[in-house]
């Protein structure tokens, strides 16, 4: 290894690991540098999504995890998505307050992530945060994300375990997840079962579910729990270990990850071809005369996007340059 941050990230140096999602955060040279160290160290952690409708006890259910993973011995790394408020930081707050009661654990990190307005670039950003802390070693990465957007449908694809968590009385709620959410989901936690409703809710999940079940599929348990005292919570990590257990024997470990990686290339891909089309645009006044016919009507878009494709072509074989 050559990169001292990634070296010390290797070597559980948690300030060094922080600093890395930063500066990928902030798609700086220095944490790209350190990403290409640590991406062939990563591959071993199982990614967890705990998704489901606002206020479901989302972060309640992965402060409990965690207490119960490192009871098991398992070192734990915690991304909290939080998509709906970039700039307040409440929900952040709140959240670190509440894990901070495992603050002191070293087989534990916590990182809140807001996004910063790009489009997509909130997965994108949680993806090279899973690579850093998987390298690092931690045994399981827990990324809580609301269960409702398309950024959030990205962030649950990372997962090779998704958690879907319920609440009593919420039919409407569960409507409202993303259906791709409900379809990516391997286990259901109907939490908060100490209120009215419960037996209902549960009922109307399992009915769900069992409309879903498919022949040799893996079959997706509905779990009761109380996260606010932590009734239930040993029985979800169970479920976690089993449906690891069962990805390994399956095959399905090394296929998701697989897919995972085309899909986090594919994705840099499109951000790539994106940007350099554009700093060519704007570099080049032939091509910016495409668009403004675009503009006029004097030209279709399909026909100017081959013309910007074949001129992109040329400038690069002419000149080098990073058309
Ligand atoms: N009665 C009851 N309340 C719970 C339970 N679990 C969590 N809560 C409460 O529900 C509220 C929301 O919990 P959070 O853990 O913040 O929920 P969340 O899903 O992370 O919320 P967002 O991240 O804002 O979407 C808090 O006031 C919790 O104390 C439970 O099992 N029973
Ligand atoms: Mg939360």
């Amino acid at each position: 290894v050559g990169n001292a941050l990634a070296e010390r990230v290797l070597a559980g140096h948690v300030p060094s690991a922080a600093r890395v999602i930063r500066r990928l955060e902030d798609r700086d040279d220095e944490g790209r540098e350190a990403l290409a160290e640590l991406y062939p160290q990563s591959g071993r952690a199982q990614i967890v999504g705990i998704t489901g409708p606002p206020g479901a006890g989302k972060s309640t259910l992965v402060d409990r995890l965690i207490s119960v993973l490192r009871s098991r011995g398992k070192s734990v790394g915690v991304l909290a998505i939080d998509p709906t408020s970039p700039y307040s930081g409440g929900a952040i707050l709140c959240d670190r307050v509440r894990m901070q009661s495992h603050a002191a654990d070293k087989g534990v990190f916590i990182r809140s992530m807001a996004t910063r307005g790009q489009l997509g670039g909130l997965a994108r950003a949680a993806d090279d945060a899973a690579v850093v802390l998987d390298a690092m070693g931690f045994d399981v990465i827990l990324i809580e994300t609301v269960g409702v957007g398309q950024d959030e449908l990205d962030i649950v694809k990372l997962a090779h375990s998704t958690i879907v968590v319920c609440l009593p009385g919420a039919g409407d709620e569960i409507q409202a997840i993303k259906a791709g959410i409900m379809e990516a989901a391997d286990l259901f936690v109907l939490n908060k079962a100490d209120l009215p409703g419960a037996e209902e809710a549960e009922s109307h999940l399992s009915t769900l579910v069992h409309l879903e079940a498919g022949e040799g599929r893996w079959e997706r348990p509905v779990l009761r729990a109380v996260a606010e005292t932590g009734e239930g919570v040993p029985a979800v990590c169970d479920a976690l270990s089993k449906h690891a257990a069962h990805l390994h024997e399956s095959g399905e470990f090394v296929r998701r990850s697989a897919d995972r990686a085309r899909h986090g290339l594919f994705e840099r891909l499109h951000d790539l071809t994106r940007e350099r089309i554009q700093r060519s645009i704007d570099a080049h006044a032939d091509l910016q005369a495409l668009v403004d016919a675009v503009m006029r009507r004097e030209l279709d878009p399909y026909a100017a996007a081959d013309r910007v494709l074949e001129k992109l072509v040329s400038l690069r074989g002419r000149d080098g340059s990073d058309a």
